[in-house]
């Protein structure tokens, strides 16, 4: 049985990974070549993503991982959605890539015309879409008019590659593309951008290029190797991966954020749709994510920065531990309130935004995570039951895949707060999605069945089933009244 190797570059908001597949006819094996932390960079002008510093990250991995497996058979790069480059006249990169939390989108998104941008692009307004944030730079009189925009995955395949393309799925989040496939020329036209300013699309499968000579060189590589347009946006590559045999689920693909959907035939563009937040982004197979973002684990991640004291984080599997043995559904939060989507003493404004909606103010660090854990789940089972209902479509189980799959506190209070069994796994859905998208393809929908069943053979999952717990349909209640509260 023949065996092929490819590489996965998997690229998070706060790590990166490069990550060897080896796919055979019925199972994947993976293994981790390289991991690095990324950080932001607080500058003068704003805060930015060190392209540099994962470049350097990048080729060091494909080095590492040539020399490990001998041959590989294509690279495929995946990252975070809506943040992007400019590369001006020669393939010149024009500044570092801003950060979606850099402050200067503040108050942005509320001016546009979301209707009309729902309409075209099936997304509605977030501070973080890319659309603001160009935006932003226009009003700032710094957007290039010879720029050209590339997202991240894609400078990254352009760095390596020499070409410059947008890969469908990472072109979805922006609010400047029609989920039919391409970009939307109304919505450029109607802000006043620049039509030059968006590279052609290709899609998931596509080929981009092979590295080129000065990389191939630098790395000692014997010959070029293809790099793949996995779905590059790393959300559409974890929901490629989820071991599902059909339809009728639902998904929380679960990190930093949350996305919490269906997948859909067809985009919805609704008033309800819209005024629900759910966005259309495109997935492998030519499926639509009938998603909605909401704000996951970095509120843990923010609180462990609180508390860590000369350097030293504190454990979250012991904070966790200690947060399942308090009581439930206390005091809740609503994830995606303005000020826990900032960064800074996260603690202090949970506790703030329970003192302010009348709840008991969580005050030790097992009663501010169970506050967020418990909100957590009882966020993905609303959005889920949202997504369900606003699509039509039924959804008996919930996949939960992602690094929030290893938390089995969340996982379990979510299939108590859902009333429906969860899946979880794989954690890997991202990097697992990258490969399988090479090895099986990613244009149709039979190519998208034959990578989620190889990912079922292979991946690890653990089913909780729901517990009948009375205080679940008040909580839920509880929840939804707090959607919203005034920042
Ligand atoms: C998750 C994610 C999400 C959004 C956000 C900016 O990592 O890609 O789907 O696009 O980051």
């Amino acid at each position: 049985m023949s065996t092929d190797t490819y590489l996965a570059v998997d690229l998070g908001a706060t790590s990166g990974r490069v990550i060897l597949g080896r796919v055979g006819e019925r199972s994947v094996t993976t293994a981790t070549v390289a991991r690095f932390a990324n950080e932001p960079l607080a500058w003068p002008d704003g805060l930015h993503w060190n392209l540099p510093a994962i470049y350097r990250h990048v080729l060091d991995g494909i080095r590492r991982a040539v020399a490990d497996a001998g041959e590989v058979r294509s690279i495929g790069i995946d990252s975070w959605g809506v943040d992007y480059g400019l590369v001006g006249p020669g393939g010149r990169l024009l500044g570092l890539p801003y950060h979606y939390r850099d402050a200067r989108t503040r108050g942005l998104a509320a001016e546009l015309d979301e209707a009309a941008l729902y309409r075209r692009t099936g997304v509605p307004n977030q501070e973080i879409n890319t659309l603001t944030q160009l935006l932003a730079e226009q009003r700032a009189g710094t957007l290039d008019p010879s720029a050209r925009l590339g997202f991240v995955a894609d400078l990254l395949a352009h760095l390596l590659t020499g070409r410059l393309a947008a890969e469908r799925t990472l072109a979805s989040t922006s609010q400047l593309f029609d989920p039919a496939g391409h970009w939307s020329d109304e919505a450029i036209a109607a802000h006043g951008l620049p039509r030059r300013l968006f590279p052609d699309p290709l899609g998931p499968g596509d080929v981009v290029g092979e590295l080129r000579a000065g990389v191939v060189d630098e790395l000692g590589l014997g010959a070029p190797v293809p790099v793949t347009a996995v779905a590059a946006h790393d959300t559409a590559s974890a929901v490629a991966a989820i071991p599902a045999a059909g339809p009728g689920f639902a998904y929380v693909s679960c990190g930093t954020w949350a996305l919490v959907g269906v997948e859909v035939d067809r985009p919805i563009r609704t008033e309800a749709s819209r005024a629900a937040g759910f966005t259309n982004e495109l997935g492998a197979g030519g499926a639509v994510r009938y998603q909605k973002n909401v704000t996951a684990l970095w509120i843990l991640s923010e609180c462990l920065r609180a508390w860590s004291h000369g350097g030293e984080r504190p454990d979250l599997t012991e904070l966790l531990a200690a947060a399942a043995g308090q009581p439930g559904y206390v005091s809740l939060a609503d994830p995606d309130a303005p000020e826990l989507t900032r960064p800074g003493d996260m603690p202090a404004k949970v506790a703030r935004f329970c003192r302010r909606t009348g709840q008991p103010v969580p005050v030790t660090p097992a009663q501010i995570v169970r506050c967020v854990v418990d909100s957590l789940a009882l966020a993905f089972a609303h959005y889920a039951d949202e997504a369900a209902r606003l699509s039509g479509s039924p959804a008996g189980v919930v996949h939960l895949v992602g690094g929030g799959a290893n938390n089995t506190l969340l996982c379990r209070l979510t299939a108590d707060a859902a009333g429906r069994p969860v899946v979880a796994g794989p954690a890997e859905a991202t990097a697992l999605g990258n490969l399988l998208v090479q090895a099986r393809g990613g244009r149709t929908a039979d190519e998208l069945a034959a990578v989620r069943a190889l990912s079922a053979a292979s991946a690890r999952t653990v089913r909780y089933e729901p517990r009948a717990d009375p205080a679940v349909a008040a909580a839920r209640e509880r929840f939804a009244a707090l959607l919203g509260a005034a920042a």
